[in-house]
């Protein structure tokens, strides 16, 4: 039997990708008013040739709001506004699922209605800083203290997942969905016990602190196939300050209780989400991970992501890896399959143009040329 590589297709649950080359859900901070703009049609279609796109986090509620000029995908010019971005990709020939997202404390009373305090498991602050502007000028600003959701009110958030699913689908034209569950915004939240301190049963036992997210795995899923839903992971990142006691317990408890729900893929960060790929103190196994989902019987295809060149990328398909997510690269490389597929050297990113901006560090970045003839 021959290895796989990263340019043979695969189908994903419902999705038939080309490739194994996946560009990674990167926020840039280029949609005011949480609308998709037309620079983001033209930079999503450059890169359609990637296996399959998944969008920038976009935010399932209004609540679910936590940086400046971050999409939303829960009004009607939101829906449209994608729309424009899906049917872009879709004629240049490309697949593309929308990132759903809740930030959970990890936003600012600035950016929720009425100027309310975001939610959380708990009301515990988060050490890190969300992203404001302000007269036109962007400035990283401390999270707000965030109030405990009430039992009460997790219906409604699994509704407004479930809701948004629903229309990325219908009106705004994705291909599928995935559910951001890493990086310390609300599902991740709820997972770890360094911001889950709740007493009912969504806090306590790692069945209880998962309980949100697979209610809402569920939900979506359920909503818009199986075969149509991806779930991101990070088990031991620090980003927005989260921690677990024991992540290796909980995240092999997670992968039994998702094998059943017909995934199209499981998205895990490995390490320190866009930085070190191991970290001293929070050690995990990630091939008992995956094989603990396995042994349950799940068949979601196996994404990774951070840090990964091309023959590291190569390296985790022999390993047992479906499927690489490149984020960085990716937003310089707009043609980043066929500079791979040619071993063509890669554009550097300018981290100055990452957030917010127009154009430039977002859809300037040249292509390789593709005619061989020169003019004389
Ligand atoms: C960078 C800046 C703001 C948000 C994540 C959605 O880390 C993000 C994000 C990244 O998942």
């Amino acid at each position: 039997m021959t290895m796989p590589t990263l340019f043979d297709p695969l189908q994903a649950g419902e999705l038939l990708l080309p490739n194994r080359i996946v560009m990674a859900p990167l926020t840039r901070n280029r949609a005011p008013g949480a609308v998709p703009t037309p620079l983001m049609a033209k930079y999503y279609a450059q890169r359609a040739d990637a296996g399959l796109l998944i969008t920038e986090a976009t935010a399932i509620s209004h609540q679910g709001q936590g940086y400046a000029d971050v999409p939303g995908l829960y009004g009607t010019e939101q829906l449209d506004g994608w729309k424009k971005v899906t049917d872009a990709v879709h004629a240049k020939g490309g697949r593309i699922v929308c990132q759903l997202w809740h930030v959970g404390r990890v936003s600012h009373v600035d950016l929720q209605p009425q100027g309310r305090a975001p939610v959380a498991p708990s009301a515990i602050a988060a050490r890190t800083k969300t992203y404001l502007i302000k007269d036109g000028v962007g400035s990283f600003v401390e999270t707000s203290t965030p109030r405990a959701l009430d039992a009460q009110e997790l219906p409604g958030i699994v509704m407004d997942y479930r809701h948004a699913a629903r229309h990325a689908l219908s009106s705004a034209g994705f291909d599928g969905v995935e559910v951001h569950g890493a990086n310390g915004y609300l599902l991740d939240q709820f997972l770890k016990t360094g911001a889950n301190k709740r007493t009912d049963v969504y806090g306590g036992s790692m069945e209880n602190r998962a309980r949100l997210m697979l209610e809402v795995m569920r939900a979506v899923s359920q909503e818009v196939g199986g075969g149509r839903t991806g779930l991101r992971l990070a088990p031991v990142t620090p980003a927005n300050d989260v921690g677990d006691e024991d992540p290796q317990a909980l995240f092999e408890y997670l992968a039994r209780e998702l094998a059943p729900l017909g995934l199209a893929y499981i998205h895990v960060i490995e390490g320190a989400t866009g930085g070190p790929r191991e970290i001293p103190d929070r050690p995990f196994d990630y091939v008992a991970f995956r094989a603990a989902y396995r042994a349950a019987g799940g068949q979601a295809r196996w994404m990774v992501n951070n840090g990964y060149d091309q023959a590291m990328a190569e390296a985790a398909l022999q390993q047992g890896a479906d499927l690489v997510a490149f984020g960085k690269a990716y937003i310089a490389n707009p043609d980043l399959v066929e500079r791979l597929r040619q071993g063509a050297p890669l554009n550097t990113p300018d981290k100055t143009t990452f957030y917010g901006g127009g154009a430039k560090g977002y859809t300037d970045y040249p292509a390789l040329e593709t005619s061989s003839v020169t003019s004389a």
